[in-house]
């Protein structure tokens, strides 16, 4: 087996997102662009020889072309061990937990999370580092220079290795070892839940659970754990094979996109709770009998009550949320007396606060839950946990949120996506905003005063590293807020992102609907950034 130097010329956009690099498989799949992406990423790193890297996916389409490349430009790059996921299969928060649990210096996730897969789907590459968490910037931006000026890249002549037996064999001077994806992970979790508990909850005939895994990556670790490990009736987890095309269903656990699930939930004989996680396993959705938990609330819930888990037996150190996530957990922080941070999007930026364990428990609007336990989103243990708590409480999932609230107050919260916009009309409606900042704020809306409205910006305070221009904020009096940001994850044109929330004390009110209370909020939001003239739309693509 020889190692080849091959020579490339760069690409110009290989620039990573909020999560990564995600194009379209048709663009990954060009001749020497994976490669040269890659071989970006090995050249930013220090001291990657004999080092162990893992190396896995979500399952989708042109998973497994690109692990066999992958492992063997490690290879040939000086990795001495590579642990790849059986069948090319590893969820983000099992790669995280890998990567910790077997001292790797870093792993590759193949995945564009919950972007539909199949050859007219996307792809994407995530790089992780030691702490099992995303690459903080400083890192993705060495790697987007490198690719600018990259000229060749390495690679061993060798034959595939076989990803379908779990097993050691060696690839020129690198040990490659295929293991069980799950195996880790299922240890991992079970030190952190109360496991004879919940076999006693899911094993009994009146509280049944559906979980939707959207033919997506968690599939086989729902299986395992719910089912096989937990005694949860087969048939709990439904959609539980990962396809590469995700059975050419949109894999993103939300209202609009988990419809069968929601269609279960919502009958008369719905299970007791019902849940869904995206394409890589990060992202959960959280239901109740015919009741929907904001990502927001569900945040705030699962802070105020991880105690009843022996994982967080001991109580929580803190809390974070992404900037545009509501303010419940703030509210549940407060009461507790603990810190909470205000992060930019993206779970990159909870890595220094969980390492230094300033916080225990951090959470997105969009979906994504998690702990110190990895350094990702992880949507199995939003679940577990969610069990956890309500095997301890004894109450429905719909009354532990309405005791929530009564305790805490709502903040009713919605997100309005507009998809697929053109990118000029959509950074000139962020321009138009920020150039307007000085004049929106004092203005009166309604009842409310504008306090303050402007770009948000994040000083880390480990690290000390300054994120500017991560979403225009406006704030009211009374804790309303408007968000604009667009999105770092889509593939086609600009996605723009329009967050809402008001905050409601009074029990008697917490039965509206949501869209209805924040409506004013939204025409006024609509008035001010020009909307429907900017992007040509007369109503969101998704609301959330
Ligand atoms: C979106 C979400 C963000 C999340 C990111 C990755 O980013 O808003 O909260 O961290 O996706 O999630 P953006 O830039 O499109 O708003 V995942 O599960 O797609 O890796
Ligand atoms: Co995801």
């Amino acid at each position: 087996m020889t190692t080849i130097t091959i020579a490339t010329a760069p690409f110009d956009d290989q620039k990573p997102g909020t999560s990564g690099l995600r194009k379209k498989v048709s663009e990954f799949s060009r001749s020497h662009y994976l490669e040269n992406f890659i071989q970006s990423i090995f050249d930013a790193l220090e001291g990657r020889q004999g080092e162990t890297l893992v190396v896995g996916g979500d399952g989708r389409f042109y998973n497994r072309r690109a692990i066999q490349t992958i492992v063997k430009m490690a290879s040939a790059n000086g990795f001495g061990r590579i642990i790849v996921g059986r069948d090319g299969i590893l969820s983000t928060p099992a790669t995280s937990c890998i990567i910790r649990k077997h001292g790797a210096l870093g792993g590759i996730i193949l995945s564009a999370s919950h972007n539909p897969g199949g050859p007219e789907g996307d792809f994407g590459v995530k790089y992780n580092i030691a702490n099992g968490g995303p690459a903080p910037e400083q890192l993705t931006d060495q790697i987007y220079a490198r690719s600018r000026t990259i000229e060749a890249y390495s690679i061993l002549d060798a034959n595939d290795i076989d990803l379908a037996m779990t097993g050691r064999t060696m690839l020129g001077g690198t040990e490659v070892e295929v293991i069980d994806p799950v195996a880790d992970y299922a240890e991992l979790m079970e030190t952190l839940f109360d496991f004879p508990r919940l076999a006693v909850l899911l094993g009994e005939e009146k509280f049944r659970v559906c979980f939707d895994a959207m033919h997506a990556v968690n599939g086989p670790y729902a299986h395992h754990i719910l089912e096989d490990r937990l005694g949860a009736p087969k048939g709990t987890v439904i959609n539980g094979e990962p396809l590469p095309d995700f059975g050419g269903a949109h894999p993103d656990p939300n209202l609009t996109h988990a419809k069968e699930l929601v269609a279960i939930m919502n009958a008369d004989d719905a299970p007791d709770f019902g849940a869904a996680s995206d394409g890589d396993g990060d992202r959960n959705m959280i239901l109740g009998r015919r009741f929907f938990a904001t990502p927001s609330d569900s945040l705030a819930v699962l802070a105020a009550n991880a105690h009843l888990a022996p994982g967080y037996v001991a109580g929580i150190a803190g809390v974070a949320r992404s900037m545009p996530t509501s303010q419940a957990v703030d509210r549940v922080a407060d009461d507790m007396g603990i810190p909470r941070f205000e992060t930019p999007t993206g779970w990159k930026f909870f890595g220094n606060l969980l390492d230094s364990e300033k916080i225990s428990i951090c959470g997105e609007e969009s979906f994504g839950t998690g702990s110190g336990h990895v350094r990702e989103k992880d949507g199995l243990w939003a679940v577990l946990l969610w069990l956890n708590i309500m095997a301890e409480r004894g109450k429905s999932l719909e009354e532990i949120m309405r005791r929530h609230w009564r305790k805490y107050g709502r903040n009713y919260y919605s997100r309005h996506d507009y998809e697929g916009i053109d990118l000029a009309a959509a950074q000139s409606l962020m321009n138009h905003l920020r150039g307007g900042l000085d004049d929106i704020a004092g203005r009166t809306f309604g009842n409310e005063r504008i306090v303050r409205a402007d770009d948000f910006q994040y000083t880390d305070p480990i690290d000390n590293s300054v994120s500017t221009a991560q979403g225009i904020r406006i704030m009211f009096e009374g804790g309303s807020r408007i968000v604009f940001r667009l999105s770092g994850t889509g593939t086609e044109g600009a996605t723009l992102r329009v967050y809402f929330e008001q905050y409601e004390p009074d029990p008697a009110r917490h039965n509206q609907d949501t869209q209805q209370v924040l409506s004013d909020l939204i025409t006024f939001a609509g008035e001010i950034a020009n909307i429907k003239e900017r992007t040509g739309r007369e109503a969101p693509t998704v609301i959330t």
